[in-house]
């Protein structure tokens, strides 16, 4: 990045180095026991998906045994997961998040 004085001298010309954040995915994963209407409910709550949307996302799940539910940095897909365990927890269901770096 060049700085220059107010005469508009450069006096140093250095590269910018800001990588973007690494992204992950979040991944939710079948099984056979979650109701298909609280795994819609859940990608509505959480990944501020429409109904129509969270219910295209449930089948892929339900047909092939997982599907992306959003790209987040780090943290925010960290919090994603947990809000999903504790939520399914909470209403007794073993439906589970995964995460994995993009
Ligand atoms: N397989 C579940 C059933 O038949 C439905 C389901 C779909 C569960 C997606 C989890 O991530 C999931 N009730």
């Amino acid at each position: 990045m060049a700085t220059r004085s107010r005469e508009g001298t450069v006096l140093e010309t250095r590269k910018a180095r800001v990588k973007p954040p690494p992204m992950f995915k979040v991944i939710v994963l079948n099984d056979d026991y979650t109701p298909m209407e609280f795994v819609v409910i859940v990608l509505q709550k959480f990944f501020s998906m429409s109904r129509e949307k969270a219910t295209q996302v449930m089948l892929k799940v339900h047909r092939e045994g997982m599907g992306v539910c959003g790209l987040y940095p780090k943290d925010i897909a960290t919090t994603k997961v947990e809000q999903v365990a504790s939520y399914s927890k909470k209403h007794q269901h073993p439906l589970q998040c995964v995460m994995e770096e993009n």
